[in-house]
């Protein structure tokens, strides 16, 4: 039933769109009034990294740019990702659909471009497209009337980019050149009697943390509050979380990461000669050093889009908006990158804003996924959305007027085990307060193991609850859910 009604939903804008295909020639009025995209998307940028989120950088005045689109939009609080893992969330992002679905399990899998994607449609109901920047999808882009992408991870410096014409490189800082290529189709790409779809997407603050010469000088030496869980020893959790391969004291190497030659870093290390908890300390600083220089790299390159949209005029008439491929750890547990269920890396952050419809300052608390970015940008242009797409507009959201049926869980599958980090497979259901989590298959004790998390009396996730006695009617309720969610997805057992 619930099926259904959501089939017969998604259906809703084809008919409208049916209804009104005789009066399009006559309406080109009506046509240009169809708001622009602007879609910015970084990588691997954490929530907890955003001062409109608040949290232990808040006070740092990191990002006061997309600060701005908190304050003159919506903030997601409750954004999560179905696979915290680069190439499968921009997978997801331009399919609409979990990987199991768009054949994008990690980041090895090859991108089958012929698929159905979002950018395609709206080409179709007469959108201009581009995508500019980090993507990781092998291959020539599809769908995009303008595409100019960094090739794999793509290069912080002096970067090369891949069009339909070739090969470029062109010399400075990826944040930067990728903001200057944007500007200049903004500029000179737009056709102005078409609505646009503007993909702007920066490879900061991706490992190794590369920020630009400036950003990198105002951040030497600065010290950042350390999360309460950087000494996390694991007690209270399974084999996945004691042994991965993502922890800042083993994984993070002295020369690439940290940067251990540099002056500044050469000289403090000589001062310090820091060991054992000090050292771990020590890495933490340079890491956020590095990371956060990168972030307001990103922020100000924000900056000057939304000062050339408002500078234009365009911005009365463009939906704007941010988000990241998924989150990532800033030392909480001792980590850096992502991949887990926990709430660091399967959050990620959402801003939009759009004039006349999302009202200034609003939060929206309800569970979103990047399953429904897809949707959403169709549903904002109008664009019949299939029904094989896996996600829900949050055109209703923006507006302020949560549908009555809004999803009230999340199902999460990461599978890129082995590989890099040593992140065992896992899945797992969250909804507003309780996750639970199968890790599975290889080097995982048994073939499964199962944890539960209480987030509001245990946010950090630090104890397990999948064995306590008054937990066993919860696992049992949250179990069902779980299998009821892999059939509403489809989900083949084990993913692949
Ligand atoms: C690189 C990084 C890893 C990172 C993966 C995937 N190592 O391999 O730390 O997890 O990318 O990142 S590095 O030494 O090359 O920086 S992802 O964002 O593409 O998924
Ligand atoms: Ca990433």
């Amino acid at each position: 039933m619930q099926l259904m009604k959501k089939r017969l939903l998604k259906f809703r804008p084809a008919v409208v769109l049916a209804m009104c295909a005789g009066s399009l020639a006559a309406g080109v009025a009506k046509e240009a009034k169809r708001p622009n995209i602007v879609w910015m998307f970084s990588d691997d940028h954490a929530y907890q990294a955003i001062g409109a989120y608040g949290g232990r950088f808040e006070k740092e005045n990191l990002t006061p740019n997309i600060d701005t689109l908190a304050k003159e939009g919506m903030i997601f609080e409750k954004a999560y990702v179905g696979n915290s893992i680069c190439a499968p969330s921009r997978a997801t992002l331009l399919t609409g659909k979990h990987s199991h679905k768009n054949g994008k399990f990690d980041n090895r899998d090859e991108f089958d471009h012929d698929q159905p994607q979002f950018q395609k449609m709206l080409q179709k109901v007469g959108y201009q497209t581009a995508m500019i920047g980090k993507i990781h999808l092998n291959g020539a882009m599809q769908g995009f009337d303008y595409w100019e992408v960094l090739p794999g991870q793509g290069r912080y410096r002096n970067p090369v980019f891949v069009s339909a014409e070739g090969e470029k490189t062109y010399e400075g800082h990826s944040t930067e050149i990728i903001t200057d290529r944007a500007l200049n189709w903004l500029k000179t790409g737009v056709d102005e009697s078409k609505p646009f779809m503007l993909m702007v997407h920066y490879k900061a603050p991706h490992r190794t943390w590369i920020p630009s010469e400036k950003q990198q000088k105002a951040f030497e030496g600065r010290q950042f509050p350390e999360p309460e869980t950087l000494f996390d020893d694991y007690e209270g959790r399974g084999t996945a979380a004691h042994e991965q391969d993502m922890s800042i004291e083993k994984t993070m190497r002295m020369s690439q990461d940290l940067k251990k030659n540099r002056p500044d870093r050469k000289a403090s290390l000589e001062k310090l000669k820091p060991e054992g908890k000090d050292l771990v300390r020590w890495k933490y600083q340079a890491y956020m050093q590095d990371y956060l220089a990168c972030i307001a790299g990103v922020d100000e390159n924000v900056g000057r889009i939304l000062a050339y949209l408002k500078e234009s005029g365009l911005d009365e008439n463009t939906v704007v908006m941010y988000s990241a491929d998924q989150g990532f750890y800033l030392g909480e547990h001792g980590w850096f990158d992502k991949r887990m269920m926990y709430e660091e890396s399967f959050r990620t952050p959402l801003l939009a804003r759009w004039p006349g419809v999302v009202k200034e300052g609003s939060r929206n608390a309800d569970l979103v996924q990047n399953i429904d970015f897809a949707e959403t940008f169709l549903d904002i242009a109008g664009a019949p959305i299939p029904a094989d797409m896996q996600g829900m507009s949050l055109v209703p959201l923006l507006k302020g007027e949560t549908p009555a049926d809004w999803r009230t869980s999340l199902y999460y599958h990461y599978y890129e085990y082995p590989g890099p980090h040593s992140v065992r497979r896992h899945e797992g259901v969250a909804d507003a307060r309780y996750k639970l989590i199968r890790f599975y298959g290889r080097d995982v004790p048994g073939g499964e193991e199962w944890e539960l998390y209480d987030l509001k009396n245990d946010p950090n996730e630090m104890t397990s609850l999948y064995d306590h006695p008054e937990m066993k009617e919860r696992v049992k309720a949250l179990k069902q859910e779980l299998k009821r969610l892999k059939e509403q997805y489809e989900v083949p057992e084990d993913g692949k």
